[in-house]
């Protein structure tokens, strides 16, 4: 064997959102973090999006994108790296579900592998209903299979713009 053996590295799939101060440099800054992170590589980002709020209506459009990367490190290595960045960005947690953020950061997937932890779901448990999240999905990866739910593509016009 010629070739170089390198250790396998799954690829992790990371929605962004933001609807509080600066969106856009909420988002931009934080994709150039997610790329920095120990062990992250080849990180590709889709466009971002302007959607209207779900859950409460009371707060403003928010942005979104997903991002992907391959990652050599466990998802609650990488969680604890992303609750780091949205603090950093002035997220206080435990505030109201679904309220206005600077910026949210969800493990969508994560290569094969599956948590059921109480502060920790992968595959993301909304990631089919979303379409903030399967629109900007389905730019970078059409063909990526959402266990037991079948390809982003297929999935997509099930769901409102
Ligand atoms: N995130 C939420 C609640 N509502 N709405 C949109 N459009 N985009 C989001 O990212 C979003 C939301 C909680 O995580
Ligand atoms: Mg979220
Ligand atoms: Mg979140």
């Amino acid at each position: 064997m010629d070739r170089e053996l390198k250790p396998y590295t799954p690829r992790v799939y990371v929605a962004l959102g933001s609807n509080l101060g600066n969106r856009e440099a909420h988002i931009d800054q934080a994709l150039k973090e997610i790329a920095c992170l120990p062990g992250s590589a080849q990180l590709v980002a889709s466009s971002v999006y302007e959607t209207d709020p779900m859950g409460p209506q009371d707060q403003p459009d928010y942005l979104n994108a997903v991002c992907a990367f391959d990652y050599s490190s466990d998802p609650r290595t990488l969680m604890q790296h992303l609750q780091r960045i949205e603090q950093q960005h002035g997220r206080v947690h435990k505030v109201a579900r679904w309220s206005a953020r600077p910026l949210d950061l969800d493990i969508l997937l994560f290569g094969h592998q599956q948590v059921n932890e109480a502060d920790l779901q992968i595959p993301h448990s909304g990631i089919a209903q979303r379409s903030f999240v399967l629109w900007p999905l389905a730019e970078i990866a059409p063909d990526l299979l959402i266990p037991g739910l079948g390809s982003v593509q297929r999935l997509k016009p099930n769901c409102q713009k």
